[in-house]
């Protein structure tokens, strides 16, 4: 039995990740998230609701699981409380389940406004960020300005940083965009405010995980966004300013590689991206909107309408080497029902020769054509169906099919957002 097992995205996100998570959840003790903030968005339905999660990892929906904030998170306080407030309305308690990591960083005000303000002057080059303060918070990380949870907790030490930090944001606010700056006041009433409700939840989570791996617990840990979003790994500069890729977990979950026994990577049964950058399987056909319209293609947080394409085993098979993927979680594939044929990209074309590995070189993705392979569709309707065995053939074909292009073993497929519509192939908790 495992008790590490990790979930990532290995497309750009919206994968599916909270479904997974969901599925695993029920038999994990500890659900751990590690990177980003409140750009992410993960769906869960449960029942009759459908849960829209940010910042809280999706184990929170089954009763009795500790769930943490992860050290390598950003953190808007305000957008916590509201999440915690949200899940309180559906008699979710999350107070006593949920623990913060006093190293996570905090998603000031400042960071929210210039990533509105650094957006829009980029004009054309706008990387379409979800504009919640992301980069500009793990900027000031990197810069070490940042203020963490610790901090935080702290109303002299916050004080203090908010009071440096003002100093030399002011001035970029003013003098490089033209923007008022931020009055020190308010800032620190509602954020010293956040910081009571918070205080109780806010610990080294580093030593809750350790005991618990320890103590035999299952651990499992959500990945946001996805491996083409990675800062290092992913499209850059299309990408968010963290680490989704498995390789993050270590540092943002403040654990050790020999505590994790196991990579998910899930993918969609075919890709999609929201914000901009090169995508070389993009369908901006009718075929495209099909897909948008039957998956219910847009963004989570943003509502914005996601980019949809065929599925790319060029990328995907990058995202099984950077993350070292024991097995794929294979989502939605009820979506791309009711088309003749299906098409899998195995290759691009690039300058009339093929190249097979997916390249660093922006220039060079912009200019790759896929190449496909086709295959038979299935029919329209499948998400009624709950037993494995009666899935069409030609679903389970193009299932088959992803596994031997990549040589990695399927544990989970899915065709439909509920907790019936999913079948779990190998058990890894
Ligand atoms: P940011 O805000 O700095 O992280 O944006 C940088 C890039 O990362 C992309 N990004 C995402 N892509 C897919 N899904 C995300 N979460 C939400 C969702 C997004 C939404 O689940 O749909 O609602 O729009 C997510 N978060 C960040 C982003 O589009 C930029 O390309
Ligand atoms: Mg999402």
């Amino acid at each position: 039995m495992m008790s590490g097992v990790v979930v990532i995205g290995s497309q750009w996100g919206d994968e599916g990740k909270g479904r997974i998570v969901d599925y695993l959840a029920q038999r994990a003790d500890i659900v751990v998230r590690y990177q980003g903030g409140n750009n992410a968005g993960h769906t869960v339905e449960v029942g009759d609701v459908k849960y829209k999660l940010h910042l809280i990892p999706s184990g929170i929906l089954h009763p009795g699981k500790i769930c943490i904030i992860g050290n390598g998170m950003v953190v808007d306080p305000l957008a916590l409380i509201d999440e915690i407030r949200y899940l309180k309305g559906h008699g979710i308690d999350v107070k006593s389940h949920l623990k913060i990591s006093d190293r996570a960083h905090v998603i000031m005000p400042y960071h929210k406004l210039l990533d509105e303000l650094i957006e829009d002057r980029k004009g054309e080059h706008q990387l379409g960020t979800t504009r919640k303060g992301i980069g500009p918070a793990y900027v000031d990380k990197a810069e070490r300005v940042g203020i963490r949870m610790c901090d935080l907790m702290d109303p002299e030490v916050f004080k203090e940083k908010l009071e440096l930090n003002l100093e030399t944001k002011n001035h970029l606010l003013e003098k490089v965009y033209g923007a008022k700056g931020l009055e020190k006041g308010p800032i620190l009433e509602n954020y010293l405010k956040a910081a009571e409700e918070l205080r109780g939840m806010v610990c080294d989570t580093t030593a809750v995980i350790y005991e618990g791996a320890r103590a035999g617990k299952h651990i499992l840990y959500e990945g946001a966004q996805g491996t083409l979003l990675d800062v290092d790994l992913g499209t850059y500069p299309y990408v968010t300013s963290s680490h989704p890729i498995a390789g993050g977990v270590c540092i943002g979950a403040g654990i050790g590689p020999t505590m994790i026994d196991s990579v998910v990577g899930v993918v969609k049964a075919y890709t999609t991206r929201v914000g901009k950058g090169p995508f070389p399987t993009e369908l901006s056909d009718s075929t495209g909107d099909y897909i948008r319209e039957r998956g219910f293609e847009y963004g989570t947080t943003t509502g914005r309408p996601r980019r949809c394409g065929w599925l790319d085993v060029v990328m995907l098979k990058y995202a099984v080497r950077v993350n070292g993927l024991s097995h794929l979680a294979i989502t939605k594939l009820d979506t791309l029902g009711g088309m003749d044929k299906v098409k899998i990209c195995t290759a691009y074309e690039y300058k009339g020769e093929i190249i097979e590995n997916f390249p660093a070189s922006l220039k060079v993705l912009g200019e790759c054509r896929p190449v496909y392979e086709e295959l038979p569709g299935w029919d329209a309707d499948v998400s009624n169906i709950t037993e494995y065995n009666r899935l069409p053939a030609n679903l389970l074909r193009y299932v088959e099919r992803i596994k031997e292009l990549t040589g990695v073993d399927i544990c989970f497929i899915s065709v439909g957002p509920k907790r019936s519509q999913g079948f779990e192939l190998i058990r890894l908790f």
